[in-house]
């Protein structure tokens, strides 16, 4: 074993597993040396620098957007690699049929294998990391280690990371080891040099989990979530199996907060698959007048009973990493005004006078660019200047809409909790769960059409619940028996349940709902039905709307819409009904009894509805 001093260690570092871990992937990835990031200022310019001067990273115009960066990945490395991404459980029941299944002593060896000299000629970068504020009752620590300068920024934005979070570690702290090589060593096995690119990655992914000892090796990716370990590997995988071991639930799910006129505050968390608009949700402005919405996370969620029975959330996260596209002033104000610098863009394109652009970002379409890929662009080229799974990479703290309960250690209680997706047909603008158990079902059965976020066919549905389906760290079924319990221990202190949906669309294909700033008017109904003051109407997929009871005033909606963004269609859900029996049957006896129940009351409900 290496010792301290060997490994470059700071002397706040005194965990002997640290040491211990850290000395055993040294030995294996053997980089050309190791350096412990300390998070601070001068480090992120020194580092940003460096990129720079090896042409990863292009500085954009300081006078036009200070401090901020554009990178082009390499072409095959663009978004998440679900089928690469592998719960190594050491039952396979355990990982269940939505995960990838691996044996862990099988994978184990593997990852050995391709990380054996895949730092060599690197630097290896160790990046601590706290998930929520340091020391707070939900938060949780973690150590990276890379040999991606480029993935240690966006770290430094993502999480609170530095020297700090190795001051929180004593030998009886718990932390999760995380290891990402992008597997493109500068040396070959003899001392021959390997020519570096401005995007290493290697055409050969895995993204390994190892939720019973709470590890997580990455290997081949530069991207994302394949790379930025805290975001999905840790605050969803991970975290959700070691919240189903220890009673609290880690969600895709934004945070916000709502006030109305009279002053009185609610805090709601919403499940959206990936590119459904979570961003811009957790960033609205609201259009009827007298609410305010701030923004507390946009992306994960940890949530945790608290002393007073009531469910308490925090974002683990310290920054956004937003999709460009579709990112404008017109939809996301919020957003443009957060990257006003000090942000990091991949995949984006370049305008002519050193700033960046994307598809949605300016009505306007730039009459040149040079795109995603490094290559002139004009708007007759006939393809996206930017990826449709670009990003932007910067600190929550500068968004202008930012609350202060983002700061708060223990969180805030959740009033209400919502699930959406992305459906052009059945599924009603909103509807509030009959209690906790139909909710858990509602999360369970919703489904998306794909988006660009990971690979796949854009425009397929597929199901994805509780918007966990690629973040879920064990067997999915098992996740909804652990949402059941945490509704019974919950009792009446248990936030309302509501589903959503802004992507319905009529016959011709056009959206029926405005969507964006005017969803404060759903907002408004679910605040209402919080306090139990706004009227419904039991239809058979939940409660929805009684007539005149969502606030529409000041919107013109083409007539008919309204009924049309309600209808529930018995026959239609009834097929939905087999589908999901079906989707269920996969689970076999995992199932919770609990979730058929919900299945055969549903089909009753629309049966009666038919009559
Ligand atoms: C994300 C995703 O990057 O969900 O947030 O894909
Ligand atoms: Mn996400």
């Amino acid at each position: 074993m290496k010792t301290a001093l060997e490994l470059n260690a700071p002397e706040m570092v005194t965990n002997r597993a640290l040491l211990h871990w850290l000395s055993d992937i040294v030995e294996l990835t053997k980089p050309k040396d190791i350096y412990w990031c300390n998070g601070t200022q001068t480090e992120w310019y020194e580092l940003s620098r460096m990129l720079i001067d090896q042409g990863v990273m292009t500085p954009l115009n300081p006078e036009l957007r200070p401090d901020s960066f554009l990178v082009r990945s390499d072409p095959n490395d663009v978004a998440r690699v679900e089928d690469r991404t592998f719960i190594c459980s050491v039952n396979e029941a355990d990982a269940g049929p939505t995960n990838n299944w691996r044996d862990p002593d099988l994978m184990n060896e593997e990852l050995r294998t391709l990380f054996d000299g895949s730092m060599r000629g690197r630097t290896m970068y160790v990046v601590p990391f706290s998930m929520g504020p340091l020391g707070g009752p939900i938060s949780q620590v973690g150590i990276q280690l890379t040999d991606s300068p480029y993935a240690v920024l966006n770290m430094r934005i993502m999480t609170r990371m530095g020297f700090d979070v190795l001051r929180l570690i004593d030998n009886e702290t718990n932390w999760v080891p995380a290891v990402h090589s992008v597997g493109m060593p500068l040396e070959d096995v003899f001392g021959n040099t390997i020519e570096d690119v401005p995007w290493p990655s290697n055409p050969t992914k895995y993204i390994c989990h190892f939720p019973e000892t709470r590890e997580i090796w990455s290997f081949g990716s530069g991207y994302g979530g394949n790379a930025l370990l805290s975001k999905k590997c840790f605050a969803l995988r991970i975290g959700s199996f070691m919240g189903k071991q220890e009673g609290w639930l880690a969600e895709h799910m934004l945070l916000l907060k709502l006030t109305n006129p009279q002053g009185k505050a609610y805090h709601v968390a919403a499940a959206f698959p990936s590119a459904c608009g979570k961003t811009n949700l957790a960033m609205i402005t609201p259009t009827i007048p007298g609410w305010t919405a701030e923004t507390i996370g946009d992306d994960i969620a940890w949530l945790r009973p608290g002393k007073d029975g009531r469910l308490y959330a925090i974002n683990p996260e310290a920054g956004f990493f937003g999709v460009a596209p579709g990112t404008g002033f017109g939809t996301n104000e919020v957003a443009m005004n957060t990257m006003w610098g000090n942000t990091i863009f991949t995949n984006v394109a370049l305008t002519d006078d050193g700033d960046v652009w994307w598809e949605g970002m300016t009505d306007k379409v730039p009459e040149h660019l040079i795109d995603w890929r490094g290559e002139d662009w004009t708007p007759s080229s006939g393809r996206p200047a930017a990826h449709p799974n670009s990003r932007f990479t910067v600190p929550v703290e500068q968004c202008p809409t930012l609350s202060n309960d983002w700061f708060e250690n223990a969180g805030v209680p959740i009033d209400a909790i919502i699930f959406g997706g992305r459906r052009a047909t059945n599924v009603p603008l909103v509807a509030q769960a009959f209690d906790w158990k139909h909710g858990v079902f509602m999360g369970a059965t919703m489904s998306s059409e794909q988006t660009a976020a990971a690979e796949g066919t854009v425009g397929d549905l597929r199901r994805d619940p509780f918007a966990m389906l690629p973040f879920c760290g064990y067997n999915m079924a098992d996740y909804w028996g652990h949402w059941l319990d945490i509704g019974r221990k919950l009792g009446k202190n248990a936030p309302k349940i509501f589903q959503v949906n802004w992507f319905r669309k009529d016959d011709s294909g056009s959206f029926l709902w405005p969507g964006f700033g005017e969803n404060s008017r759903v907002l408004e109904w679910i605040c209402r039905r919080i306090d139990n003051s706004a009227k419904t109407y039991e239809a058979a997929i939940g409660l929805v709307p009684a007539r005149g009871s969502l606030n529409l005033e000041g919107l013109e909606m083409p007539r008919g819409a309204m009924t049309k963004l309600f209808r529930v269609e018995p026959e239609r859900w009834l097929a939905e009904c087999d589908a999901t029996a079906e989707y269920f049957s996969i689970f076999g006896d995992r199932l919770p009894v609990e979730m058929t129940k919900q299945l055969q009351a549903l089909r009753r409900r629309l049966k009666t509805a038919t009559l």
